[in-house]
């Protein structure tokens, strides 16, 4: 099975990442996981701490002469922030009296509930896990799964769909590379240049007055085949897999699937998804693609289209009502540094999620040690769909 862990704290000396599972033969090019660890760094709204940092990923295991070997594959990134944190962030007792000790929590982060649990004294042992610092890692591990699924013609990419009250527009019957282009080279990760306008102006706004933005993401995936994910089990959903994945990213307070919501409130016969057949291309078709690419829990072999609610970083510059962890007088959150708007960079995070998460269903479905055993697998399978 193909899976991750991260260990690393946000100012601590190093991020990690341990892939499981991924077999060998696949040629892995490190400078595109660098170049999807730069485009996480980049988008109006970010605060200082992006000017500090230029996250590359160092490889200690699992790679050998560019391709995978079946082992464990490490990926290492250094915070260079940690020379300016190195006593503050010591594993040495010695360094204890050290700590400027944090005790205000900040409402919607894991401050609170985080130094409860764990019984500590000082937030900073839950905010430095906690942090979206933490996605550096989830970018790196599913910018090298894309790499295992790239070579069976899978596409993966996420884009902005709207940031606090500014939806963007996405022109119609675009494809997918020329979306990736436009949108890569806005400074909001969007392909409207209208709302582009807009959403900056909202930003900087925000920022005078202290304050913070979310937005809405949406993660697009071409090339996926039919069938993977299954029916038979709650955890072997696709859908529900990509959900919990996303979920568990900073701030994310919901996830949708094709038209997700708005199908609630619409007839069936206008949600469903009508069923055609191709007979030149010996294929089964749709007239539209509401259910998002996916049903029953495997993937329809339409394009899948997952939307991503983040709230609002929960760091302000003007902060809200708390109370003292020690004193238990009133108070207000603690200030740290922050950014006021991560949703560019969110819209990378998710796309590399999801890419994990088909990786790991396209693993499970054509199972095998190495590339060649995969392909037989994957080539086998298309042509029992075909033959069908
Ligand atoms: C974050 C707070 C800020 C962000 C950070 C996430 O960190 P710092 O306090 O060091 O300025 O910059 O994001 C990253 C470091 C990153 O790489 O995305 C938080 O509290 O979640």
């Amino acid at each position: 099975m193909l899976r991750f862990l991260t260990a690393g704290e946000s100012h601590g000396p190093e991020l990690v990442a341990v892939i499981e599972g991924a077999p060998a033969g696949f040629e892995i090019d490190l400078a595109a996981i660098n170049q999807d660890l730069a485009r996480r760094q980049k988008g109006y709204g970010r605060g200082g701490r992006m000017a500090i940092e230029r996250d590359e990923a160092r490889v200690v295991s699992g790679i050998r002469f560019g391709r995978t070997i079946g082992s464990p594959v490490t990926l290492i990134v250094e915070n260079r922030d940690f020379k300016n944190w190195e006593k503050r962030m010591s594993a040495n007792p010695a360094d204890r009296g050290e700590a400027k000790v944090v005790t205000r929590p900040r409402p919607g982060h894991a401050d609170l509930a985080g130094v409860l649990k764990y019984n500590l004294e000082d937030i900073r042992d839950v905010l430095e896990r906690a942090s979206a610092r933490e996605t550096t890692m989830r970018v790196a591990a599913g910018s090298f799964a894309r790499q295992l699924i790239s070579p069976f013609g899978v596409k993966v990419l996420g884009y902005v769909a709207s940031i606090g009250s500014t939806a963007a527009r996405v022109p119609p019957n675009i494809g997918l590379d020329e979306l990736a282009r436009i949108t890569e080279e806005s400074q909001v990760r969007v392909a409207d240049a209208e709302a582009e306008r807009a959403i900056i102006a909202e930003i900087d706004a925000c920022k005078k007055e202290g304050d913070t933005l979310g937005g809405v993401v949406e993660v697009i995936a071409a090339g996926l085949p039919v069938g993977l994910g299954s029916h038979v089990q709650w955890d072997r959903k696709l859908d529900g897999r990509l959900a919990q994945a996303l979920l568990s990213l900073q701030a994310v307070k919901g996830v949708e699937i094709g038209i997700g919501f708005q199908a609630a409130r619409v007839r069936g016969s206008e949600l469903h998804d009508e069923i055609g057949y191709d007979a030149s291309a010996r294929r089964f078709t749709r007239h539209s693609n509401n259910s998002g690419g996916t049903e029953g829990g495997m993937t329809t072999g339409e394009p899948m289209r997952v939307r991503v609610a983040f709230k609002p970083l929960s760091t302000l510059m003007r902060p809200l009502k708390s109370v003292d962890l020690k004193t238990k007088a009133e108070a207000v959150g603690a200030i740290e540094r922050s950014d006021v708007c991560a949703i560019p960079a969110a819209a990378v995070i998710a796309e590399t999620v999801v890419a994990f998460e088909l990786a790991r269903a396209f693993m499970e479905k054509f199972g095998g040690d190495s590339l060649a055993e995969i392909t037989r697998n994957y080539r086998g399978y298309l042509d029992q769909v075909r033959d069908y």
